[in-house]
């Protein structure tokens, strides 16, 4: 008990000292002190995106050799090796709280971390793309904008990148959909049905409503978090409907209409138990994006044995050449 206080009371300034940072916006670095609660809900938050970044690969992948043109072919291909990217930025940030990114992606792989709920639905045509662009991409600049703000430094800047590369994400997407709205009535149908499948699991992907979101206090009050999922969901609508009426696409919600009192869109209840099934397992493609992720990282084993005996070699040599 003594030892506890002892240490409690050492770690008093500490806190003070941190919670001063934090009420003057100022950035906590991995140098610093910072609570356990602080860090893991970091590590937590961090590497649940980077693991959406490198699964949301595989939607998308899928693909790259099915892309109409050449043009389209290079367009996905840079898409997806930026979300490869922004999963390695990610698993850096979570490495500079400590993690270890092996372990990361060992949690990854025998399901113990998430992984946004988004990247469990099939991607069934050329359209899909496009959406994924427009709702996915759209959907993550309204959540992650104000992550470049988040008082953990490594964090906060590693958005900056990522979204720059987002707001292209969603530009290709919005910019394949009009040139397929402009195509035949076929190509319309199929972005409108894309449009019907993806809208609901796009509201869902800023997580459970505020009141059944029991990591939000802790995250808003650290200023890992700047706004509730409610509040980016409402802003996530409100930007897209004039989006899609310039598209010329209707969104699969009956209760959508613009309150002239509230100054913003009135929107009808995801399906929650949807987002629970899906984040608990139970998608329509959890156990395929998983069983990929173990096998790309099983075929990959020999890359990483190989890296670790070159690196092993050139210290060897460093420390020759040094005792020479
Ligand atoms: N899916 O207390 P809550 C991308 C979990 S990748 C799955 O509200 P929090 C892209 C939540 O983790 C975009 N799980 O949590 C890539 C928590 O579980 P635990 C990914 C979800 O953290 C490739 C529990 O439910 N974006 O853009 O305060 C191609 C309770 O929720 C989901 C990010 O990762 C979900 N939808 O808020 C294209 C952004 N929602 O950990 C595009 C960073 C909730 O307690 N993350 N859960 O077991 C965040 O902003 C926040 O973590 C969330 C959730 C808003 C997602």
């Amino acid at each position: 008990m003594t030892t506890t206080h002892a240490a409690h009371s050492a770690e008093a300034p500490l806190q003070e000292h941190f919670d001063a940072t934090i009420a003057r916006d100022q950035r906590i670095e991995p140098r610093d002190w910072m609570p356990d609660g602080y860090r893991g809900t970091l590590v937590r938050q961090i590497a649940q995106h980077a693991h959406s970044e490198i699964i949301g690969m595989q939607p998308e992948g899928e693909w790259i050799s099915r892309a109409p043109s050449l043009r389209r072919k290079a367009i996905l291909f840079a898409k997806v090796q930026d979300e490869a990217g922004h999963g390695l930025y990610l698993y850096s940030a979570a490495e500079t709280l400590g993690a270890d990114r092996a372990d990361l992606t060992r949690r990854l792989i025998e399901g113990r971390q998430k992984y946004s709920s988004i990247f469990n639905y099939p991607t069934g045509s050329f359209a899909d793309i496009g959406v994924i662009g427009w709702f996915v991409d759209g959907a993550a600049i309204c959540n992650q904008v104000p992550l470049c703000r988040s008082s953990y430094g490594p964090y906060a800047r590693a958005m900056v990148r990522i979204c720059k590369e987002e707001s292209f994400h969603q530009r290709q997407g919005y910019e394949l959909l009009m040139t397929m709205m402009r195509g035949t009535a076929a190509q319309r149908e199929m972005v409108q049905d894309a449009v019907d499948r993806w809208w609901w699991p796009s509201l869902m992907m800023f997580g459970p409503p505020d009141g059944d979101s029991p990591n939000s206090a802790a995250s808003m009050a650290w200023k890992i978090k700047r706004h509730s999922n409610d509040e980016l969901r409402r802003r996530f609508v409100d930007m897209t409907v004039p989006q899609a009426e310039k598209l010329g696409v209707t969104l699969p919600d009956p209760e959508l209409r613009w309150n002239e009192e509230r100054g913003h869109h009135d929107f009808g209840t995801p399906d929650w138990s949807e987002l629970q099934r899906v984040i608990h397992g139970d998608g329509p493609c959890n156990t395929e994006r998983v069983e990929r992720r173990r096998s790309a990282h099983e075929d990959g084993a020999w890359v990483r044995e190989a890296a670790t005996a070159h690196a092993a070699k050139q210290a060897a040599r460093a420390r020759k050449g040094a005792a020479a």
